[in-house]
């Protein structure tokens, strides 16, 4: 008679705790995992949160009507209530796991799993946002989901599911190690939680900072004439790469694993090393120097034959021998070595920044103020070089100096300490293995020999004779040139390539090398099949 009501008194204690702790291991579960998501998308880019995909997914979707009561309501702090409540939502949505996952294992991770997909789908459906923004919310989801079933797991193994608990089981057992296991892991869960978002937080304040003052900065109107592009420098072959690279698709390439996040008015450039008078330069006071626009394609030495590290863009900024003017070089200096925010360096010969080349520190890109992951607010641009002897982001120190006594980031490790961009061409249309209708075959790409200019370009098909294209018309020598030709091809499988003729009559070489150390060379090479 006795040994039920024990029973109901001792299972009647824990069975309240699982009540509780089921939604608690949901919630840590689910910080955890999006304080990783958040993380991941804080190494990535400031650009590809998944909550603040979601907010703007949450925006974006929201009819007028109550966007604007929301503004009337909350004012300025409309984001702020927008975030919250997702914060709401989420931690709804997280404990609600836990206690499916305790009902039902299976059950709480498909939820978790539905979740990141809705943070799936509002990140890659942002503009603006690359592959790799999906990282982050797959990554959230992941997390979550492990940690829900290994939590939920000890939980069940410390109060059994829907299992009568008897009183020596309980007492004299193995409950109070199982019990400890699980709060070692709650509380494990929850401080990796409290870390990643700290550590976050710190960075996406930072980046959000910066980005507020990109998105209100006002970029000067350029003092000297605009570029005109001629009407004949884009053809319109489809496919074919775009003049101008809009800066949604210019290639990244830095060692940053974080985008350094730099507020405009705590940034400072200074001249050094070998100078008549040591210059220091503030915000302000380069965005008050007559600029210069100026389209120039920049490519970056790890750029393989016929690959995609290249771009055009129009760059607005002061040109760099006008500071170093100021400056005074002193005789015997032969390289200014610029140093980045986060370290980063490069060595420039000191001629191609004193020259009358458009060597720019550089503020705005495309009619933009600089991205962030492309230098904001200040970087360096000399048209004719590798990005990797050239083109420092995050721009703050110019060393005046000599290749004998300093060296570039790379060169120590095995490129070279001077980086002309070679000759090079490259088809666009149509891509490589493709198949194609017999008859008139349009071929067209992009060609650059950036300073020097392109005075030719030839397509040759197996190897017979090379055969002209037509050769776009150039915005200046700075940038790639577009060229297209129409071969009659009948069926059969092909091999087609191109190469470029540089100004001074010199073709751009058939001999193969490799990307290091100063650049690859070869013909760009595409199968067809002509059917
Ligand atoms: N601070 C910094 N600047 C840098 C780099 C870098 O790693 N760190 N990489 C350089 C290289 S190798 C190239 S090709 C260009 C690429 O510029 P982008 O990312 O704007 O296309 O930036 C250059 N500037
Ligand atoms: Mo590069």
């Amino acid at each position: 008679m006795s040994t039920p009501v024990r029973n109901t008194i001792k299972t009647g204690r824990p069975t309240v705790g699982p009540r509780l702790w089921a939604p608690l291991a949901g919630l840590v579960a689910g910080a955890a995992g999006i304080a990783a998501g958040e993380l991941t998308a804080g190494l990535l880019s400031p650009l590809v949160s998944p909550v603040t995909a979601l907010g703007g997914a949450v925006i974006d979707a929201v009819p007028p009507g109550v966007k604007d009561l929301a503004v009337q309501l909350f004012g300025t702090a409309d984001k702020v209530v927008l975030v919250a409540s997702i914060v709401l939502v989420a931690g709804f949505l997280a404990a609600l796991a836990g206690i499916l996952e305790r009902r039902r294992p299976g059950l709480g991770l498909a939820l978790a799993g539905l979740a990141g997909a809705a943070g799936l789908t509002a990140v890659v459906t942002r503009a603006q946002t690359s592959p790799q923004a999906a990282l982050a919310p797959i990554v959230a989801a992941a997390i979550t989901m492990l940690l829900l079933r290994m939590l939920v797991q000890r939980l069940n193994t410390w109060v059994p599911r829907r299992t009568v608990i008897t009183a020596p089981e309980h007492e004299g057992g193995q409950a109070p190690l199982a019990r400890r296991s699980f709060l070692n892991a709650m509380t494990g869960t929850a401080l990796a939680a409290v870390v990643g978002g700290t550590v976050t937080a710190i960075f996406t304040r930072a980046s959000a900072v910066a980005a507020g003052f990109r998105s209100s900065l006002k970029l000067p109107a350029p003092a000297t004439p605009p570029q005109t592009v001629p009407a004949g420098a884009s053809l319109s072959l489809p496919g074919i790469s775009a003049l101008v690279t809009p800066n949604s698709d210019f290639y990244r390439i830095d060692t940053a694993l974080t985008v350094p996040a730099i507020d405009p008015p705590a940034w400072k450039l200074k001249v050094t090393g070998m100078v008549e008078r040591e210059v220091e330069l503030d915000f302000a006071a380069l965005l008050a120097k007559p600029m210069t626009e100026r389209h120039i394609t920049i490519a970056c030495v790890s750029n393989n034959v016929g690959g995609d590290l290249i771009g055009n863009a129009l760059w607005l900024g002061w040109p760099v021998r006008e500071l170093l003017a100021m400056a005074g070089p002193k005789a015997g200096a032969d390289m200014v070595l610029s140093t980045s925010n986060d370290g980063w360096t490069a060595s420039t010969p000191l001629e191609a920044l004193t020259d009358d080349r458009d060597a720019l520190l550089v503020v705005g890109m495309n009619g933009e103020p600089l991205p962030l992951e492309h230098g904001f607010p200040v970087r360096m641009i000399v048209p004719g070089l590798y990005g990797f002897v050239s083109a420092t982001k995050w721009l703050t120190e110019l060393k005046v100096t000599r290749f004998a006594d300093d060296t570039g980031y790379w060169t120590t490790r095995g490129w070279s300490d001077h980086g002309p961009i070679k000759t090079q061409s490259r088809i666009d249309v149509p891509r490589n293995g493709r198949t194609v209708q017999a008859g008139k075959v349009q071929f067209g790409g992009v060609a650059w020999a950036q300073h020097r200019g392109v005075e030719r370009v030839e397509v040759r098909v197996n190897r017979g004779p090379w055969q002209k294209a037509q050769l776009a018309s150039a915005i200046s020598t700075d940038t790639w040139y577009q060229w297209q030709i129409g071969i009659d091809l009948t069926a059969g499988d092909y091999e087609v390539q191109v190469r470029a003729t540089d100004s001074s009559g010199q073709p751009q070489t058939e001999d193969k090398a490799p990307v290091a150390p100063d650049g690859a060379t070869g013909y760009h090479t595409i199968s067809v099949k002509v059917a």
